[in-house]
């Protein structure tokens, strides 16, 4: 199949090209780039939701549900599950995929999971742009599931357009865990497995970190909801919370679309240096002498990398 084929074939929302170019995409394919550059024009309208959380915290059954709320009234759903466990040995992904089955038979959902793997940003690069593949195929809505724990993730879900954090009833200890990071990338909190004890000191929990912070007038602050994922309770709720914060934040979306595009720019030219040094710059294994001899303290970082710099742009 012919690159712009597979383009075309993306845009008009085909299953089987949007599954090609995720895995284009996930094998980083030199044609994913091209691939990307067809169809990034036509990127730019889907609603990006990041739904963040522990393991085991009702997540995927929370955006399955959420998947059937939205549909029925009328958004297409595109649906990204990162996975931190391997795909050899991952339950999580069996599970996913039992899911996805209460929608395989509607074609305006695409439900896909993705492991963790690969290097350093691997993961939020590709998952950057399969939501750009899902955006371009059309879907209305993008949901992204992860566990929010390295910064790969919490770099995802910065990303999304609205930021959803999940909780369980507990000792309260989860709620200082949150506060490393997630805390303040909260758009709307969740206390799911809300017909458990506890759901309520949960709650009070975050409403008393929040009461920390100041708000101004016009700031949005987040809501606390509760709901019960394996029966859907709370669930039009929370879309209701997520469209009231779509309506609120409009204003500052181009923002956002510019600190999405600035991110992945970064990332890009860096990446793209960084293959430029290995391939034009560095003698074959320079960069590892350079780092033996910083590691014997023959030379230092700082000197090492405005030397290297010095050559790169002669
Ligand atoms: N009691 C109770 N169990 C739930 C609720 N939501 C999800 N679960 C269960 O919690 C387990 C983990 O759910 P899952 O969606 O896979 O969590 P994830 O790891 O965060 O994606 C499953 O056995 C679900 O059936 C809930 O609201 N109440
Ligand atoms: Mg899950």
């Amino acid at each position: 199949m012919t690159r712009p084929a597979l383009a075309d074939r993306v845009l008009s929302g085909d299953v089987r090209a949007i599954a090609r170019a995720i895995s284009l995409i996930e094998d980083e394919a030199p044609v994913a780039a091209d691939l990307m550059r067809a169809i990034y024009p036509h990127t730019g309208r889907s609603y990006l939701v990041g739904i963040t959380g522990p393991p085991g915290a009702g997540k995927s059954t929370l955006v399955d549900k959420l998947t059937a709320e939205t549909r029925s009234h009328g958004e297409t759903v595109g649906v990204i599950a990162v996975d931190p466990s391997s795909p050899f040995t991952g339950g999580a992904i069996l599970g996913d995929r039992v899911r996805m089955q209460a929608h395989s038979a509607d074609p305006d959902v695409f439900i896909r999971s993705m492991a963790t793997r690969g290097q350093l940003g691997g993961l939020s690069r590709s998952t950057t742009d399969v939501a750009l593949v899902l955006d371009a195929a059309g879907k209305s809505l993008v949901i992204i599931e992860t566990v929010g724990v390295g910064q790969d993730e919490v770099d995802i879900v910065r990303t999304a357009d609205v930021s959803v954090v999940i909780m369980v009833p507990g000792t309260g200890d989860e709620v200082q865990a949150l506060k490393a990071g997630i805390m303040e990338i909260a758009d709307i909190f969740v206390v799911n497995k809300a017909d458990r004890d506890g759901a309520d000191r949960t709650v009070t929990a975050v409403e008393s970190n929040l009461a920390l912070q100041s708000y101004t007038e016009s700031e949005w602050r987040p809501p606390i909801l509760k709901t019960e994922a394996s029966t859907g309770r709370g669930v039009p709720e929370l879309w209701d919370a997520i469209k009231t914060f779509r309506a609120h934040s409009e204003a500052g979306r181009v923002r956002r679309l510019k600190s999405r595009s600035e991110f992945r720019m970064r990332e890009l030219l860096t990446h793209g240096f960084l293959n430029h040094l290995e391939q034009h710059v560095f003698a074959p294994g320079e960069l590892q002498q350079v780092l033996e001899r910083i590691a014997a303290r023959e030379t230092d970082p700082y000197s090492a990398s405005a030397q290297i710099l010095r050559r790169a742009l002669k």
